[in-house]
């Protein structure tokens, strides 16, 4: 085992000159911020398990050494209680290094904005960033096309915009009859802004309420492949809440969470933990043409969230959309990360 002090103008410096002086599998052991003569450098105390030299004999039986040339000298008492005590502080060397090298991981996830409690399950996981995407990814996988759904998320998420993208998509690929649907009663100019959309579009559209709604709904899955709902933004005047009786009337529903891919995780989960329970199927990411780093939506990947169906791209409608499978997830995800 070698053990060296090692220092650096920053902890990256210092891992590098690490790496060069013990090589790939030096373990560090301690590191500090420490000044020196007024300038400020970063130490690290690096170990190195070197390769073991050729075996003495057994310290026991020092009669059976005679001592002619090429034999080895006996182990005296003070020789054993050296290799003995050697022995133990490379045991707790290699003890201490353990947690050292994880908090190493550690500070690199944290650096590249992954939210602490998903680089809580990488370190469990114990697995490169890259498998640890792909896996996450894979074992999410991409939801169903749901015929009857509902448009949710915070004011001006996008729901709209990407709402009509998906209907135009639903009916250039012949899927069947669609029809959007507004209860959005609370915008300004919301209706004749709806409307003109939808003949641009050329999909036909409803705009009402919830209770309209409710009772047409029957006729309405009849007479359509797939319904599309637009909302107001989760707010003071629509509330989580209202969701829960909506669900209550209109049980086949599923809601569609819109979410703004700019938008801080804390702020996400702290809406998804007032929404959660409520029968959503699926997550339509918005804005995703102004992420620079994929790693602070690594929450996405938490098992309790549901899968992502559609990335929004832009303002163009209805060009800036795209159907989301597995693998464009994890190259969202890893999105900025290229120097891992
Ligand atoms: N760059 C970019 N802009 C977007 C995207 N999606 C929507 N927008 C823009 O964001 C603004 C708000 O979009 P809306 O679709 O009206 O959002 P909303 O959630 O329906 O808003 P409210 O109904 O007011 O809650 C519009 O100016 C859109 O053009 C996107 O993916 N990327
Ligand atoms: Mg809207």
């Amino acid at each position: 085992m070698r053990i060296k002090r090692i220092r650096g103008k920053s902890m990256i410096d210092a891992l590098r000159k690490v790496k060069e002086e013990l090589g790939e599998n030096a373990v560090i052991m301690d590191s500090e911020k420490v000044l020196d003569n007024g300038v400020e450098f970063y130490e690290v105390i690096a170990a190195i398990d070197e390769p073991e030299l050729p075996k003495s004999p057994e310290p026991s039986n020092p009669k059976e050494n005679t001592g002619e040339k090429g034999d080895f000298l006996p182990f005296t008492a003070i020789d054993k209680k050296l290799f003995l005590e050697l022995q133990e502080i490379k045991e707790m060397v290699k003890a201490l290094s353990t947690p050292q090298l994880r908090l190493k991981k550690e500070i690199e996830l944290l650096r590249l904005c992954i939210p602490p409690f998903m680089v809580d399950k990488i370190l469990a996981e114990d697995k490169s960033l890259v498998d640890f995407v792909n896996e996450g990814c894979k074992r999410k996988g991409v939801p169903l096309e749901e015929r009857f759904r509902v448009f949710i998320g915070e004011p001006g998420c996008g729901k709209t915009t990407i709402l009509f993208k998906i209907a135009f998509k639903l009916k250039k690929e012949g899927r069947g009859k669609v029809l959007i649907v507004s209860v959005d009663n609370y915008k300004i100019g919301g209706k004749e802004q709806f409307q003109r959309m939808s003949q641009f579009l050329e999909i036909p559209c409803l705009w009402t309420d919830w209770d309209e709604l409710i009772n047409r709904s029957p006729s309405l899955k009849e007479d359509f492949d797939y319904v599309l709902v637009d909302t107001p933004g989760l707010g003071k005047k629509f509330m989580p809440e209202d969701l829960v009786e909506i669900t209550r009337m209109l049980r086949e529903l599923r809601f569609c969470l819109v979410v703004k891919a700019t938008e801080d995780f804390q702020h996400h989960l702290e809406l998804w933990q007032r929404i959660r329970d409520l029968p959503i199927s699926e997550l339509a990411l918005t804005f995703v043409d102004k992420v620079k780093r994929g790693a602070p939506l690594f929450w996405l990947l938490d098992e309790d969230i549901p899968p992502v169906s559609y990335f929004s791209t832009g303002e163009r409608v209805p060009e800036d959309l795209i159907k989301v499978e597995p693998q464009d997830l994890v190259n969202f995800m890893l999105r900025g990360m290229n120097k891992i």
